[in-house]
This record gives structure tokens, C-alpha cells and sequence, in this order.
């Protein structure tokens, strides 16, 4: 179904799946899922399995998943099963940031969005939370490459409550932190007073906020609304300490991908699926199973946050 974008002005050719249209005209709790992390995060198939499952954890927790992406030049919010099999499993997918949503949509390309082209369509079509498994931040080597992903930019200025386990370890987390700092990004620790760390449980970094449960998150997000700031309120929920990947083998394994990054002067776009690629092969698939345990707890949490909103 082709309709009209229910965000703040119109968007061409904006496609709001039959299930979210209904659970927005009936008061349902959406939660946004990103699809990047499909296409360009996880390895096939398990990738596929891994976006249905997603959704059903939403829809479970009583609240109706809106996994977002570009088809045909089409930015779609909630994908019905063929949509998500060719986020999945078609080659040449694109990887869509904000910036790209233009151009993907006037060359009628396909493409997975990332958190930051997630966000923004979420926001247009009047969706409040979204759930994913790491955000972009700054990473390794910024003084040289001026990497930092443009998620923060955009957490800025997009009044949504984003649960993720943090940013991803791969990055330079304190620069992370102080940039969300800088950029008026509230973070809060979802029953932690440290900053989780994707696979980790901590990172040891602290944190000013703690909350103890989805109504104190709320209760957060309604002051946000009323204060009328404009920026995310970024849940940061830890991975269990029984599902994080072991600390001495994350350490060395991603050591040992970042050199390989480098040797083989990758870069730009490309940098965060190499790296995450490099996790899942140094650690024997480990690293995908706590990337899946995190994003697992996220969805099931913002879920909950949902039905408290
Ligand atoms: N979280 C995951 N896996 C991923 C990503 C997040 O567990 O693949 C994706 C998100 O879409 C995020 C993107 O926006 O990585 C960041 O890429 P970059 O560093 O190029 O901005
Ligand atoms: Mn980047």
C-alpha cells in the first residue's frame, strides 16, 4: 500500500505497511526496527530468521514492529514477509543513511536503512521508539579518518526513545559518549550505572542516568515532550553478563579485525560490516550470538517501554 506519510509534511511515495497503519489509527505502540543490521549486520540466512523473529518479539510484547527500508526507490515503514526476504537475501542492497534517502528514492534504488535513516523515517511517520542492536558512534582512528557515524547527528535532532546495547564495541566508546554529550543526546542506563558495551556488559564508562523500569523510561520521555527538546532519549540496556562474549577473546578478535581494517584500507560506508564480519569469523560465530542475545533484549524492552508510553 502506497500512502501518504502521516509525518509533519508529506513525503512522495511513502509506504506505511497495513499492520502499522491500523495500529496507528487504533492507539497500538509501534516500535521501529532498522534494517541495516539485516542486510549488512548478519550473515545469511540466519539473517532472514532473525528479522521475522525481531518482529514477533514486538508483537508479543503487545506493541506492532515497524521494520523500515527503501524498495524501488519506495521508503517503506513495516515490511510484509517478501519485503523483508529481499532486504535479506537480494544482492547489491544498498546501505541507506539520511543522506542517501534522497537519491535512493529519485534513482528508485533498494536499500537498507541504517540508524540514522531509520530514525528520520520513523519520526515522519509519527512512530516514538525504536529498537536496535549497537549505534554508530565515533570510531577508532577519528583524528585521521574523521569517522563518526552520522547516527549521532541525527539522535540530535529526532525526538525518539531509541533502545540499543550502547554503541558498538568496535568504536572509540569515551569519544562516543562525549560527542552524545556535546550533541544534547540523554543517555540513560536501563538498571546500569555504567555504559553497556554491545557483546560486553560494560564498557566501565559511567553514566549520569540510571532507571530502574519501562514507567521511569516514560516518565523520562514525557518530560522530553513536554520540555519540547528535541533530541533522542537513548535506553542504554546491557547485555546479560550469561550472553556476553568472553572479554579476553572480544579484546584480541577485535584487535586483530581492526588491524585487518586497516591493512586493507577499508573505510567509509564499508568500515562497520567489515569489522562486524571480522567478530563473527575471529570468534567462531560467538560474536553473533551476543549481537543477537542484545538486540533480542532491546526489541523485548522497548516492547515494554511502548505499552508504558
Ligand atoms: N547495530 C548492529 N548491527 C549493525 C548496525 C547497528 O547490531 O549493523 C548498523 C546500524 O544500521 C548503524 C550502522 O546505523 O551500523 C552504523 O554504520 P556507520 O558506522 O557506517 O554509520
Ligand atoms: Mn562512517
Amino acid at each position: 500500500m502506497v500512502v501518504a506519510g502521516a509525518g509533519p509534511r508529506p513525503l512522495p511515495q511513502f509506504s506505511v505497511s497495513r499492520e502499522v497503519a491500523d495500529a496507528l489509527a487504533s492507539g497500538v505502540p509501534v516500535v521501529a526496527l532498522e534494517s541495516t543490521i539485516i542486510s549488512h549486520g548478519l550473515p545469511q540466512p540466519r539473517n532472514l530468521e532473525v528479522a521475522i523473529e525481531l518482529e514477533d518479539l514486538v508483537r508479543r510484547g503487545g506493541a506492532c514492529p515497524a521494520t523500515i527500508a527503501v524498495l524501488d526507490g519506495v521508503p517503506h515503514v513495516g515490511l510484509d514477509e517478501p519485503g523483508l526476504r529481499r532486504v535479506a537475501t537480494e544482492p547489491g542492497f544498498r546501505k541507506i543513511g539520511l543522506r542517501d534517502i534522497a537519491p535512493a528514492i529519485a534513482s528508485r534504488s533498494s536499500g537498507a536503512t541504517t540508524v540514522s535513516a531509520t530514525s528520520f523515517l520513523a519520526h515522519r511517520a509519527g512512530l516514538r521508539l525504536f529498537a536496535t542492536g549497537g549505534l554508530g558512534g565515533v570510531h577508532r582512528g577519528w583524528v585521521s579518518s574523521q569517522d563518526e557515524s552520522a547516527d549521532l547527528e541525527v539522535l540530535a535532532r529526532t525526538p525518539l526513545t531509541v533502545v540499543c546495547a550502547g554503541v558498538k564495541s568496535i568504536l572509540d566508546v569515551p569519544a562516543t559518549l562525549q560527542r552524545l554529550e556535546t550533541l544534547n543526546v540523554t543517555v540513560l542506563g536501563y538498571r546500569t550505572s555504567t555504559f553497556p558495551g554491545f557483546y560486553l556488559n560494560s564498557t566501565g564508562e559511567p553514566l549520569d542516568w540510571r532507571v530502574e523500569d519501562p514507567a521511569a523510561v516514560a516518565a523520562v520521555v514525557r518530560s522530553r515532550d513536554e520540555l519540547g527538546a528535541v533530541s533522542s532519549v537513548v535506553v542504554a540496556n546491557a547485555i546479560g553478563l550469561e550472553d556476553q562474549l568472553d572479554p579476553e577473546l572480544h579484546d584480541a578478535v577485535l584487535a586483530d579485525a581492526l588491524a585487518g581494517a586497516e591493512r586493507d584500507g577499508v573505510r567509509g560506508q564499508a568500515l562497520t560490516p567489515y569489522l562486524l564480519d571480522a567478530m563473527v569469523r575471529g570468534t567462531a560465530g560467538a560474536s553473533l550470538e551476543a549481537n543477537l542475545a542484545a538486540v533480542r533484549s532491546n526489541v523485548a524492552l522497548a516492547a515494554e517501554i511502548a505499552g508504558e508510553l
